[in-house]
This record gives structure tokens, sequence and C-alpha cells, in this order.
């Protein structure tokens, strides 16, 4: 497979070209034209990725701007906040309710941050770029509206390698860390009162913690 093919199943570099093809969308509109070119863009970008036998993992299923699969298809309303005669904020609609909202916080034509509702309306999950170079570095789940678990890209490189877990009162209860970045966690540090107490390390890699590091009081 050529570079240039490799960077197009990366999920990422696909998100930037949807995000491209949808802003020239938004450049040949005037109206007229405006749906039409982004569902073709939408369905070129597709095309592209299916022509090249992309590899789908289990992961890639799910949609979302990190996997680099979302369409902006279907019920969708814009509006253009800064009066820029660019949209900057779009809602997704399934019937009567709002699936997800996405922002363009600094109105460079990139969605900074991605917001998906569940089926009550409450906020279950939210992705943000928070170096605005198109690369999603925080996602944010939700339960009951709580935030239930965070995952992070350390130095904003895209890969999202540290998850952190809370529990019901919001307190932070555990961080796991892939450092070795196999795709495997392979640290686990525990908290109590927000404070460090334990970390565990996997150091024969079969996924669970052998030996741990009380942290002294
Ligand atoms: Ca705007
Ligand atoms: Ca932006
Ligand atoms: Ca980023
Ligand atoms: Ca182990």
């Amino acid at each position: 497979m050529r570079e240039e093919e490799k960077q197009m199943c990366d999920p990422l570099s696909a998100l930037r070209i949807q995000n491209r093809i949808e802003k020239e969308g938004l450049v040949v509109k005037e109206g007229r034209l405006r749906g039409g070119v982004k569902l073709w863009g939408v369905a070129l970008l597709l095309g592209m990725l299916m022509s090249l036998g992309c590899a789908t993992t289990e992961e890639v299923k799910i949609e979302r701007a990190r996997h680099g699969n979302l369409l902006r298809v279907g019920d969708v309303s814009e509006r253009d906040f800064n009066e820029d005669g660019e949209s900057d904020h779009w809602v997704i609609r399934e019937g009567d309710r709002v699936v997800r909202e996405e922002r363009d916080l600094n109105f460079d034509g990139l969605v900074d941050v991605y917001m998906y509702y569940d089926e009550t309306g409450v906020l279950a999950e939210e992705e943000m770029d928070l170096d605005v170079d198109g690369k999603i570095d925080v996602v944010s789940y939700y339960k009951g509206g709580k935030l239930n678990k965070k995952q992070l890209s350390i130095g904003f490189e895209g890969k999202l390698t540290v998850m952190k877990y809370y529990d019901v009162d919001g307190a932070l209860s555990r961080v796991e860390r892939d450092e070795n970045d196999d795709g495997r966690v392979d640290t686990w540090e525990y908290y109590q009162d927000n404070k460090k107490i334990r970390t565990g390390r996997d150091l024969d890699k079969d996924g669970s913690p052998d030996v741990f590091d009380e942290v002294e009081e």
C-alpha cells in the first residue's frame, strides 16, 4: 500500500478529508448546490475508503469523529454564530430528537467539539479537539448526565492512550494507561480522595497487573 493510501485509511486523515470536502461544498454553495455537494462529498469519501480496502475494526463501527466515520447527513440545521458567512454550529436530529451537535469554536471551518445525546436527550459523550489540529484529544463519557470516564491523548498526538474513571461523586477513582502504545493497558493507578494510593503494572503483557507499588502517605 502506498504512503498516501495508508494516510487515507487513517480515520483522522479521512476526517480531515471529510471536513475539507464539506468546507469546499460550502464554498460552492450560495444555497443551490449546497446539500447536493455535501452528499456527493461524503459518498466520494466512502467510495475512496472502500476502494482502498481499508481495514474496518470493531472499534471503527461506532460513528464518531475520532474514528473518521461520522457523516453529517439527514436532518441537519446550521447556524453561523460569528456571521462570517460560514456555518460554525450544526444540530443533527433524528425525528424530533437531537442526536448530535457539532461546533467550530475558532471559526476555521474544522469542528472542534462533538456532543452526542442519548435517547432521553441527555449528553452521553463529547469529543474535543483542544489544539484545533483536527485530531480529537479528549473523549468524555457521561452516565446519567454525570462524567463517568475520560479518554485523553498525551501531548495532543492523536492517540487516546489514557482513560480516567470517576466515581458517582465525580472523584477520580482510577487511571489506566497504555504507556508502550501497543493498544493495551499496561499501567493502572488507583485513587482515593483524589490521591494516588496504588499503581499496578503489567510486566508479562497478559493484560492484567502483576506488580503493585503502594504509595506512601
Ligand atoms: Ca461562522
Ligand atoms: Ca475549529
Ligand atoms: Ca487535536
Ligand atoms: Ca500481567
